[in-house]
């Protein structure tokens, strides 16, 4: 697989629960790299693009109340296949039904309070990136690389 990036976004809920230092630390300890970070609030507007694909969902202005009530951790992630692998760290949608182990089945119970947000495709990952970092991110390279990757 290759190195890729992934958007990872802590939500309001995570971010007023103080699961930031806990999400970011399970992202650092399973080996991935940290090339992005911010604490920011989004308005509707942006909101809205993050989740244009959802604009038709009969949940989607609730989703958008949601993402503005408060600060929010964005954040780039790199490593080989961390779309995928995020994904599985993260969890399924619904809290009620992820996993034990995945960060939403150890700290959600709600759809609508799933604490953390993750690209689903590469492709998605690149626009999400360039949504939330349009300054651009940090470019270097962890020393312990190649204690990781072979
Ligand atoms: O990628 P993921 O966050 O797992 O789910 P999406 O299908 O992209 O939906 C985004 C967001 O919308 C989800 O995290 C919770 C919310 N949502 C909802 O409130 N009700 C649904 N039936 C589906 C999604
Ligand atoms: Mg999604």
């Amino acid at each position: 697989a290759k190195m890729e990036q992934t958007f990872i976004m802590i939500k309001p809920d995570g971010v007023q629960r103080n699961l930031v230092g806990e999400i970011i630390g399970r992202f650092e300890k399973k080996g991935f790299t940290l090339k992005g970070l911010k604490l920011t609030s989004v308005d509707s507007a942006f909101a809205k693009k993050h989740y244009a694909d959802l604009s038709a969902q009969p949940f989607f202005n609730k989703l958008v109340e949601y993402i503005v009530s408060g600060p929010v951790v964005a954040m780039v992630w790199e490593g080989r296949n961390v779309v995928a692998t995020g994904r599985k760290m993260i969890g399924t949608t619904n809290p009620s039904e992820s996993a034990p182990g995945t960060i939403r089945g150890d700290y959600a119970i709600d759809m609508g309070r799933n604490v953390i947000h993750g690209s689903d495709a590469v492709e998605s990952a690149k626009k999400e990136i360039a949504l939330w970092f349009p300054q651009g991110i940090a470019e270097w390279k962890s020393s312990a690389h190649h204690w990781i990757f072979e």
